[in-house]
């Protein structure tokens, strides 16, 4: 083992570190908020909090020149008006830092094309047919990559990611096991409410920034259209206000976003309601008082604002990054360049 500190030795003298990540392929929507976003900042106060925009993961699908930039300074900006404080949390963009890419090839290299063929993600995003590129098939590997170059004992997620993180905590353990304690094997942190938030249009369909469906609500949209959106939601025809998502999804949905932005559990909730409409009034009310702050704050940001905190945040990760590559890279014997 080279100088760069054993995750144990990390472990022992800090906080508990997060890390979590966030695609540029869109508008953050309801869903990303209440499934990850905002944990992402209450766990600023008392973890050691790394927050990524994972750029290169949006490439996995075709993107036209200058695409990704623009929606990394839109999704920048989204999360510092939603409460990501530079100063508490290191937070950057993937790219800027080459130890993904660089880790990520070696994660690769650990994850088996069993596991990969088995990953969900995958399957649901190329049936949706055009161009499938091999990234899409492997990208799981740099989402492994991401999350070990941190020493990350967290990882704060939605639902959807669940096998992600299990398949990031395969690849750790059979790397240790090959070459000798060197990641640390992370754990998923997944909320109570808000885990899986529907399309409030299709809800057998998870709300998703890639779909652009009418059922999505965007974290910027207007409180006329989150109004109307909600107004509009799926339910059903029997009238009856319960919490039961396999034979009433769309107003099980409705109940577990009340639930994620006010608290309280879904069940409970249900028996507050005789009909659809006021529990949907409900549902609006709670939302808007989440995002009308964001909004303001949004609106207050520059894009300079958004490229000063990531320039810093890059400088922070590599620092934590680079010496974790190093470790892996000497686990694994390749040969050092001469200095
Ligand atoms: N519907 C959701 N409900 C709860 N949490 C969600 N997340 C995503 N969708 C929901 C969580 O948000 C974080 C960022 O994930 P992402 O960038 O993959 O977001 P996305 O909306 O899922 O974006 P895409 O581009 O449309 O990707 P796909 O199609 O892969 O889902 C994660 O913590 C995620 O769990």
């Amino acid at each position: 083992m080279n100088s760069s500190a054993s995750p144990a030795s990390r472990a022992s003298s800090d906080r508990p570190r997060v890390f979590s990540g966030i695609q540029p392929s869109g508008a953050i929507h309801l869903g990303n908020y209440l499934g990850a976003v905002k944990n992402w900042v209450e766990l600023q106060d008392d973890h050691d909090a790394v927050y990524c925009v994972v750029d290169l993961h949006a490439l996995t699908l075709p993107k036209e020149a200058g695409e990704v930039s623009r929606g990394t300074i839109e999704i920048g900006r989204i999360l510092l008006a939603a409460g990501l404080d530079p100063e508490r949390c290191v937070f950057f963009v993937q790219s800027h830092v080459p130890a993904h890419a660089e880790l990520g090839w070696l994660m690769q290299t650990m994850a088996s094309f069993g596991e990969l063929s088995r990953m969900t993600a995958f399957k649901d995003k190329s049936d949706r047919g055009g161009f499938v590129s091999s990234s899409l098939f492997s990208y799981p590997a740099l989402q492994a990559a991401d999350i070990l170059l941190y020493d990350t004992d967290i990882v704060p997620v939605g639902d959807d990611q669940r096998q992600h993180i299990e398949l990031s905590r395969d690849v750790a353990t059979r790397f240790n096991s090959r070459y000798g304690e060197t990641f640390v094997v992370p754990e998923h942190q997944i909320p109570s409410a808000g885990a899986r938030i529907m399309d409030l249009q299709a809800p057998d369909t998870k709300m998703s920034k890639s779909l652009e469906s009418p059922g999505t609500i965007g974290l910027l949209d207007p409180p006329k259209t989150i109004e109307k959106k909600i107004k509009r939601a799926v339910t059903d025809n029997d009238g009856e206000v319960r919490f039961d998502p396999d034979t009433k999804p769309g107003v099980s949905n409705l109940l577990d976003i009340l639930a994620a932005a006010s608290g309280g559990d879904p069940t409970d909730l249900a028996e507050k309601y005789t009909q659809y409409g006021p529990l949907k009034a409900d549902v609006a009310d709670a939302v808007m008082s989440f995002f009308e702050p964001i909004q303001q704050r949004h609106a207050a940001l520059s894009d300079d604002d958004v490229i000063d905190a990531l320039r810093l945040g890059a400088d922070k990760a590599a620092a934590i990054a680079d010496p974790v590559l190093a470790r892996a890279y000497d686990a694994v014997g390749l040969l050092p360049r001469s200095r």
